[in-house]
């Protein structure tokens, strides 16, 4: 167990080292309090949601492993979100819901669903002080058995998955409104080929007048903001995807929406962090879906890893209030808590971390063409004690720092989750 003599301890002495190379950690702490972090719903059920007759995720994402205590409803997934988030410090959480996690005794279908669904998780995220994002969810369905929605040949089906979407403007309006915290509402699609398709153009085509029907629809966008996920292939779409990285940009750009950046959605040697400043030249504010793939898009709990550190670095260097940061991976191997908690604390880790970097003096060395001396010190401030930042910033909120979180995950997980 840390005791909090030696977090502040600890503290104290990281704060000088910083003070030394002229950064100011107390302002960094304040900072990273400010910068919101969508913690996605899903990771607490694998993405199977509160519809009757769910089945898990399908569309080309997928959720493997079976540890026990799944939530397998809205007051077990509140209840182990809560959990979560007691274990995750700071004050500008925000929480990341899909179509599927309705609240409602009976069947609805998806293009009938609507705010008062939602109801349940607005009362608790206001309650607990949280915003709220919204994803429509365009898989896991009949209509979407054929791996082709919004770019569907078929009128009928692509008619179902633009009112559904339609409805999910409306709920992610309704969560802005009363919990005035605007809300960033994301469309990703499963739509894909199997096999080399022969008219990419009409698929295509498709997606984009679907798109344009939805946006015809008239939101206040002071309550929320629409954005576009792309993706390079998911299972069983593996030769071509409809909405692809240069279709969403195109279209983002053409309709002043967000585009979305996962970071499993590219080439597996493709950086999501090298394309943050491109973007955000041309466009105003973008979402992360901060997750990990290893090998394929396979949503591995978030690490302190390298491309984590960049990412970061990115977002802090082009602007907190322009880059939204919010999750998106699932493992079913471990405790879910543990997941939420592990991969969201690194998150946090890894922007306490981009806070205290002395960036003017790093850009002016580079303006001057001093490379010898950026490469020393970004090597440098690597071994940097930012841990003993962070472990503060979990003492400041009254949070438990560093592996202490286990003890609290390990009761949760014996008196509630194991009797499930
Ligand atoms: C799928 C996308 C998408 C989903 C969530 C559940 O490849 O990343 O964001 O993971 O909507
Ligand atoms: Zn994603």
């Amino acid at each position: 167990m840390r005791s909090e003599r030696s977090i502040e301890l600890a503290y104290h002495i990281a704060k000088e080292r910083y003070a030394e190379a002229g950064v100011d950690t107390d302002l960094c702490l304040k900072l990273l309090d400010s910068i919101p972090i969508s913690l996605h719903c899903w990771q607490g059920d694998d993405v199977t949601g509160f519809e009757k007759n769910a089945s898990g995720a399908s569309g080309g994402i997928l959720s493997t492993g079976n540890y026990p205590g799944r939530a397998r409803n809205m007051e077990e997934l509140l209840q182990d979100l809560s959990t979560a988030l007691k274990l995750i410090p700071g004050n500008s959480m925000k929480v990341n819901v899909h179509a599927i996690y309705l609240d409602s005794p009976k069947p609805v279908e998806r293009n009938e669903i609507g705010p008062e669904h939602f109801q349940t998780w607005i009362d608790w995220a206001r309650e607990k002080k949280l915003g709220l994002d919204f994803n429509p969810t365009c898989f896991s369905h009949p209509m979407a058995a054929d791996g082709l929605t919004l770019s569907h040949p078929k009128e009928e089906v692509r008619k179902f998955w633009i009112e559904h979407i339609i409805q999910c403007r409306k709920i992610a309006e309704e969560f802005g409104k009363q919990l005035g915290k605007r809300c960033f509402m994301n469309i990703w699609i499963p739509d894909g080929f199997k096999d080399i398709p022969v008219d990419r153009t009409a698929a295509r085509a498709r997606l984009r007048e679907s798109l344009d029907q939805i946006l015809e629809y008239p939101v206040n966008l002071k309550y929320m903001r629409d954005s576009v996920e792309s993706k390079l292939f998911g299972i069983g779409v593996e030769s071509c995807t409809v909405g692809s990285h240069e279709f969403y940009l195109a279209y983002a750009l053409q309709n002043q929406l967000m585009l979305t950046l996962d970071s499993g959605h590219f080439h597996p040697t493709e950086v999501i962090s090298d394309k943050i400043s491109s973007v955000l030249l041309f466009l105003d504010e973008i979402l992360l879906h901060v997750s990990r793939p290893v090998r394929w898009d396979s949503d591995h709990v978030v690490l302190f890893d390298d491309e984590l550190q960049q990412i970061a670095a990115e977002t802090v260097r082009n602007g907190i209030d322009r880059v939204h940061i919010g999750l998106d991976y699932f493992d079913a191997t471990i405790n879910r808590i543990a997941a939420w908690v592990v991969g969201t604390r690194n998150m946090q880790k890894a922007l306490c971390k981009a806070l205290l970097e002395p960036r003017e003096t790093l850009k002016q060395m580079e303006k001057e063409g001093n490379y010898t001396g950026r490469l020393v010190l970004t090597e440098e401030l690597k071994a940097m004690p930012f841990q003993s930042v962070y472990d503060y910033f979990c003492l400041q909120h009254g949070t438990p720092a560093g592996y202490d979180v286990m003890e609290n995950i390990l009761d949760y997980e014996r008196n509630i989750q194991d009797k499930r």
